[in-house]
C-alpha cells in the first residue's frame, strides 16, 4: 500500500504540510470555496453600495429585475404564496440560486481557474447589467458588482489554491515537494491539498464577508430618511376633513370588525420596490411634463405652501385583492386637490392618460378625465396626521378615489406627465393589467372568522363594504340558503370610505355558511359571478364556513 493510496489519512499533518487527498474530498471542498467566494462578492457589493445607493447592490438590483421580468401568472402566484413577504422570499430565493451557482463555480474552478473565474464575471455581469439598467438606474450602479465581482474572483483563487499543491511522496519529503519548481506531482490526480490552509482562508473570507456585508449594509442607512421625514411637519389643511358623525366607528362595539381607520403600520403595502426609494424632502421635485400649457415643476415646500390643502377620508383598494381579502385601507389623507393644480398648469383637453412616475421608475398612467372630476383626487404628503410613511410614498403620491391603486395611487412620484392612452402603456398594462381600473363594489365579512369554533349563541356578523366614489346603501347577509336579510350600516362618513356593517345573528350550535352583498348608492347589486383579479379586478360574493360549539 502506497502514502497516496491510504484514504482515511488526514490532509494535513500536524505541522500543516500537504498530504494527499481523495478525489471526492476534493470536490467537496472545491464546492464548499464556491460559497466564501460568493460571500465575499456580496459583501464587498454592499459595502461599494453604500456609496452608490442602496438599489444598486446586485441582490436589489437582480431581484427588482425579477419583479419586472417574470410572467404575470408567475407574479400572481407568489402573492397569493408569501402575500405581502414576497420580496423577502425574492431575496431569499436570489440568495439559495446565487449559493447553488457559486457551488457550480468552486467545482468548475478546481479543473480550469480560467473558467472559473469567468463564472464570478458572468455573476458580476449580470448584476451590473440588472443595476444599470434599472428605470431609475445609471452607470455608476454597475460598481457594486463589478467591484464585488472583483473580490470574488481574488477569494476564489486563494481558497481553490490549497487544494491543489504539490503531494509528498512521503511525510518526510512534503515540505521539500512544495517549494517552487518541485517535480510536477501534483497532476490532478496525485495532488495533495492543504487542507488547514484552506480552512483558515475560508473562515478569513467569510469574517471578511461579513464585516463588509455588514458595514455595508449599515452604512447604506445613511440614505434613510426616516429621520428627515420625522422633522417635517404638515401645513394645516385650509378644508379639514368633514367632522365624523356620532358613533362613526362601529368597530368599537363589535369585536373583530375592521376598524374605520387604517393605522399607517397596519395599512396593506403593494408595490415593486426591493429597497423603498428614500427621497429627501429638500431634494424633492414633483415635475409635470407634456400636454400642458405652461407646466412647471414643483419643491415640497410649494406643495406644502398652497392655500388649498385639503384633509379628506378615502378608502384605497389593490386590484390584486382577492374576494373577502385584506388589500384595502381606509385613511386620513392631506394633500392639494389635484384637478386643480392639472388646471392651473393648463393640462391640455386632448390628453386622456396621465403617466405618472415615481422615483423608483414606476409608471402608472390614470385617467386624466378622473383626475380632474373626481372630487376628492388629490397629491396626497399626508397620512392619518403624519407625512406620508416612506414604504406608502413619501414623500408624495397621489390618490384618485375609485380607481384601484395601479391606475391612480403612483407612490414616490416625481413626475406627471399629460399624454394619451396610444401614445403609452404603463408598466401594469403592458403586463396585460386592464388599461382602466375602475373599483368594483365589494364586501368582506370580518368575524365571525372562518372555520374558527366559537361558542353558540347571539353574536354579531359584521365586516366592511366599499364603492368608491359611490358609496354603500345596502349590505346583505344569507345564511346557509335562506333569505337575504339586510344588516345594520355604521354611519355614513363619505362615500369615498368603506362602511362597516353588522347583523346579529342567533348562533345554534353546528355549522353555518355566510355570504355577503353590498348595493352601491347608485343601485349596483353586487354581482355573485366570481372574476379572478386579473385583469382588472376580482369580483364574486365572500362567502364562509364558521362553526358555533
Ligand atoms: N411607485 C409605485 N407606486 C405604486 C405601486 C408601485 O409598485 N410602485 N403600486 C401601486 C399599487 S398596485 C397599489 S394597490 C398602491 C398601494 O399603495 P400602498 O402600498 O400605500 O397601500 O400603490 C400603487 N402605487
Ligand atoms: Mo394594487
Amino acid at each position: 500500500m502506497t502514502t497516496t493510496e491510504q484514504a482515511p489519512a488526514p490532509a494535513t499533518g500536524p505541522d500543516g504540510a500537504a498530504r494527499p487527498a481523495g478525489r471526492g474530498t476534493r470536490r467537496l471542498l472545491a464546492a464548499l470555496a464556491g460559497l466564501p467566494a460568493a460571500a465575499v462578492a456580496l459583501g464587498v457589493a454592499e459595502l461599494v453600495a453604500a456609496s452608490v445607493g442602496p438599489a444598486s447592490s446586485p441582490v436589489v438590483a437582480v431581484g427588482d429585475t425579477v419583479i419586472t421580468l417574470v410572467p404575470e401568472p408567475v407574479k400572481q402566484f407568489a402573492v397569493a404564496t408569501f402575500g405581502e413577504d414576497d420580496k423577502v422570499a425574492l431575496v431569499v430565493g436570489t440568495l439559495v440560486l446565487v449559493g447553488l451557482y457559486a457551488v457550480l463555480v468552486g467545482l468548475v474552478s478546481l479543473r480550469s481557474r480560467r473558467t472559473g473565474v469567468a463564472g464570478i464575471a458572468l455573476f458580476g455581469a449580470v448584476g451590473a447589467l440588472a443595476a444599470a439598467t434599472r428605470p431609475a438606474g445609471g452607470p455608476l450602479d454597475a460598481l457594486p458588482s463589478v467591484v464585488g465581482a472583483g473580490a470574488g474572483v481574488v477569494a476564489l483563487l486563494l481558497l481553490v489554491a490549497p487544494l491543489t499543491v504539490p503531494a509528498p511522496r512521503s511525510d518526510d519529503e512534503a515540505v521539500t515537494d512544495r517549494r517552487p519548481g518541485a517535480p510536477p506531482t501534483a497532476d490532478r490526480q496525485g495532488a495533495g491539498m492543504d487542507r488547514r490552509r484552506f480552512v483558515l482562508t475560508g473562515a478569513a473570507a467569510l469574517g471578511a464577508a461579513a464585516v463588509a456585508g455588514g458595514g455595508g449594509r449599515l452604512l447604506q442607512r445613511r440614505f434613510d430618511v426616516s429621520g428627515a421625514r420625522g422633522d417635517l411637519t404638515l401645513p394645516t389643511p385650509s378644508s379639514p376633513a368633514a367632522a365624523l358623525p356620532p358613533g362613526a366607528d362601529l368597530a368599537e362595539r363589535v369585536e373583530g370588525l375592521t376598524p374605520l381607520f387604517t393605522p399607517n403600520r397596519d395599512f396593506y403595502r403593494v408595490d415593486t420596490a426591493i429597497t423603498v426609494p428614500q427621497i429627501r424632502p429638500a431634494d424633492y421635485r414633483l415635475e409635470l411634463t407634456g400636454m400642458f400649457d405652461s407646466p412647471r415643476t414643483y419643491t415640497l415646500a410649494d406643495l406644502f405652501d398652497r392655500d388649498d390643502v385639503v384633509e379628506r377620508d378615502v378608502t384605497l383598494t389593490c386590484v390584486s385583492n382577492e374576494v373577502g381579502g385584506g388589500l384595502a385601507g381606509t385613511a386620513r389623507w392631506t394633500g392639494v386637490p389635484l384637478g386643480a393644480l392639472l388646471r392651473e398648469n393648463g393640462v391640455s383637453d386632448r390628453s386622456d392618460q396621465l403617466v405618472c412616475r415615481s422615483a423608483d421608475g414606476m409608471t402608472i398612467g390614470a385617467p386624466t378625465r378622473a383626475a380632474l372630476q373626481v372630487e376628492d383626487a388629490m397629491i396626497a404628503f399626508g397620512m392619518n396626521g403624519e407625512p406620508l410613511p416612506v414604504e406608502h410614498g413619501f414623500p408624495v403620491r397621489m390618490l384618485i378615489p375609485g380607481l384601484y391603486g395601479y391606475v391612480s395611487a403612483c407612490k414616490w412620484m416625481t413626475s406627471i406627465e399629460a399624454t394619451t392612452y396610444d401614445a403609452f402603456d404603463a408598466y401594469w398594462v403592458q403586463r396585460d393589467w386592464a388599461a382602466q381600473g375602475p373599483v368594483k363594489v365589494a364586501s368582506r365579512i370580518d368575524t365571525p372568522a372562518p372555520l374558527r369554533r366559537f361558542r353558540a349563541g347571539r353574536r354579531p356578523i359584521a365586516g366592511v363594504a366599499w364603492a368608491q366614489t359611490r358609496g354603500i346603501a345596502r349590505v346583505e347577509v344569507r345564511v346557509d340558503d335562506g333569505e337575504w336579510r339586510e344588516a345594520e350600516l355604521a354611519p355614513a362618513v363619505d362615500a369615498d370610505v368603506w362602511r362597516q356593517w353588522r347583523l346579529p345573528f342567533d348562533f345554534a350550535p353546528g355549522s353555518y355558511q355566510l355570504t355577503v352583498r353590498a348595493t352601491t348608492a347608485d343601485g349596483e347589486v353586487q354581482t355573485g359571478e366570481r372574476a379572478r383579479p386579473f385583469p382588472n379586478g376580482a369580483s364574486g360574493l365572500h362567502s364562509i364556513r364558521v362553526i358555533a360549539t
